[in-house]
């Protein structure tokens, strides 16, 4: 039943799969809970903790220059997609327009519908990660967290959060729905950091 969805990655490519993982052509949606109705939100993403509080509408949020990536996307679950099309705005060059502090060491993601997840504020600043807000040249489906999402493509794709709706800047380490739950802290798929192993 496997076998017919999730193939066994191609000698070529296993470099590029981490270990443990299948590969998939589908993109499965994988959310904890229900699917926040955007529809009733007014899309709002503020900046707060160890930075000075900004809150951005969608236009100024989408005014910083869009550029397309394309990411090999890693679920802890097992799956992974190789190649995703996304388009969107570098956390780096969203990083200029807000200020923190110095002191900052940690970022904790805030969405729609109460998710979390943390990232150390090294791995937040990377040049490869980005907000998305178009799939494959669509608008980003709500189901894979449209209108806005993150996503951290060299960690497993629960740190990539869905429907993201702010950062919290804070000196500790503050966990995530998951890292609370059991899943890494940090969460690199090629080290299979999978579970916290508390
Ligand atoms: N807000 C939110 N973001 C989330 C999740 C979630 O449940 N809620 N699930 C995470 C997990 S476990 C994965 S694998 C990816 C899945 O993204 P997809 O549904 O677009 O495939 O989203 C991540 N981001
Ligand atoms: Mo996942």
């Amino acid at each position: 039943m496997l076998g017919k969805f999730f193939k066994k990655p191609d000698a070529e490519r296993n470099d590029r799969v981490p270990p443990g993982q299948y590969l998939t052509n589908g993109f499965p949606v994988l959310t904890y809970g229900r699917t926040p109705d955007m529809a009733s939100f007014v899309w709002r993403f503020k900046v707060w903790g160890l930075a000075k509080e900004k809150v951005f509408s969608w236009d100024d949020f989408v005014a910083t220059p869009k550029s397309q990536f394309t990411a090999d996307f890693h679920c802890v679950t097992r799956w992974s997609k190789l190649d995703v099309q996304w388009t969107g705005i570098r956390v780096t060059d969203f990083l200029k327009l807000v200020e923190i502090d110095p002191k900052a060491k940690h970022v904790l993601a805030h969405c729609y519908g109460g998710y979390t997840t943390n990232i150390a504020f090294e791995d937040f600043a990377r040049e490869e990660n980005f907000f998305a807000y178009e799939l494959f040249g669509e608008p980003l489906p709500t189901e894979h967290g449209g209108p806005m999402r993150l996503v951290v493509p060299h960690l497993y794709a629960w740190k990539s959060a869905k429907w993201i709706n702010g950062l919290e800047f804070t000196e500790q380490e503050q966990l995530g729905f998951w890292e609370v739950n059991g899943y890494h802290r940090r969460g690199e798929p090629f080290a299979e950091e999978r579970y916290s192993g508390i």
